[in-house]
């Protein structure tokens, strides 16, 4: 015990010496320059990690469907956790565009179904089987996009009830699922 004792003495006496002699060489003018510049390389790798989270947000990337401009009627539909918020009714059929706005926190898409309620669509481990969706029932959809953001799609669509939900399913790191439809991201649309 006095030997360890003893011995970190000495590395305290060290340690004195060196802060010492390094308050020392502070006292230049010269030494602060330098300082200076060693943190303006530190700022160099603060924008190194930001570009690294820009990548990650590049995943999904709006894809718009057919040009607005060619749309008969447009809706608005906002999209988030856990909403999608459309016309309840469209006055009428044909080319329809659909300028969805991203409110939410999280990336969402705009899937179209012909289906009379959102309980009549085949679901499994929380995402819409769009492959066991009666033939001809799948309309079209916009694609995942970012938060913030705004998509648009034209969809081509008769007179009739219609689902729009978003199908997203994402596992949680403890394994969970979180399924967006069955949180409540869909809604019904009549369309006269
Ligand atoms: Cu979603």
């Amino acid at each position: 015990m006095r030997i360890l004792g003893a011995a970190r003495m000495i590395v305290l006496v060290a340690a004195a010496a060196l802060v010492l002699s390094a308050c020392g060489d502070d006292g230049t003018g010269v030494r602060e320059i330098g300082e200076g510049d060693s943190s303006g390389s530190g700022s160099g790798t603060g924008s190194g990690s930001s570009s690294g989270s820009a990548s990650g947000s590049a995943v999904s990337e709006c894809e718009p469907v057919g040009d607005l401009t060619d749309a008969d009627l447009e809706i608005d539909v906002e999209l988030k956790e856990w909403d999608v918020i459309a016309p309840a009714e469209v006055e009428r059929s044909g080319k329809i565009g659909v300028r969805a706005d991203n409110t939410g926190e999280e990336p969402h898409e705009v899937v179209i179904v012909s289906a009379g309620s959102a309980a009549d669509l085949p679901v499994a481990d929380g995402k819409v089987q769009e492959d066991q969706l009666p033939e001809g029932s799948f309309i079209g959809e916009i694609e995942a996009f970012p938060a913030g953001e705004t998509c648009n799609g034209v969809f081509d669509l008769a007179p009739g009830d219609y689902v729009f939900f978003c199908n997203i399913v994402e596992e949680e790191d403890d394994g969970t699922i979180e399924s967006h439809f069955e949180l409540g991201m869909h809604t019904g649309v009549k369309v006269r």
